[in-house]
């Protein structure tokens, strides 16, 4: 499954697929892009199926409603909303548009890779652990972007050996999209990843 959410400041892509024999995908995401910002979510429920989509659902929801909060808040309210549900690991990323700045929270296996055209990759190191409910600490992430950067988060059904290479070449997202598609055919897992292109 593919939905796209471009405007004149960013241009994504995101890429779904359930695991083997599974109806219901265990992961979930979340993307708005308006003048100011961009705000998107992965998040990957714990186990699959209905019961790791009731998690991950939850989040996506949490963040649809609260997407004008800060990012370690917005986790905040997803950790809460985890206490009578299985859990599950996410990611959450802003991007302002004007401060030309990102700001990134997560916790568990989602992974966030970005590539800026000056050859620099900014990849923040993935926290253990997963959202639960119990008291939880976060880190967040501040960062400049470059016009032209290009981003990946994605849940760990997506293998790719060499995510770094797949950004560096300078290709638009839809060439980047093509050649992860190799990695995504295992269906070993629930996959999910939203791939995009800073324009101003
Ligand atoms: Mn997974």
């Amino acid at each position: 499954m593919i939905q796209v959410e471009e405007n004149e400041h960013v241009q994504t892509l995101v890429y779904q697929l359930n695991k083997e024999g599974k109806s219901i995908c265990g992961d979930s995401f979340f993307i708005k892009a308006n003048e100011e910002e961009l705000v998107c979510a992965v998040a990957d429920g714990l186990g699959s199926g209905s019961l790791a989509n009731e998690s991950s659902s939850a989040i996506k929801d949490i963040v649809k409603t609260y997407a004008d909060e800060d990012v370690e808040s917005i986790i905040e309210r997803c950790n809460q909303a985890m206490r009578n549900k299985r859990g599950a690991t996410a990611s959450i990323l802003k991007f302002n548009f004007t401060k030309r700045e990102l700001t990134y929270c997560s916790i568990g296996n989602v992974r966030f890779f970005l590539h800026s055209p000056s050859g620099e990759v900014f990849h923040p190191l993935p926290i253990s652990g997963y959202l639960s409910g119990k008291p939880q600490k976060y880190k967040t992430y501040t960062s400049s972007y470059e016009k032209g950067a290009t981003f990946i988060i994605y849940t760990d059904g997506l293998e790719v050996p060499h995510i770094r290479t797949c950004l560096k070449q300078g290709h638009s997202i839809e060439v980047i999209s093509k050649s992860l598609h190799p990695y995504t055919t295992s269906r070993r897992d629930d996959l999910t990843y939203i791939l995009g292109q800073l324009l101003s």
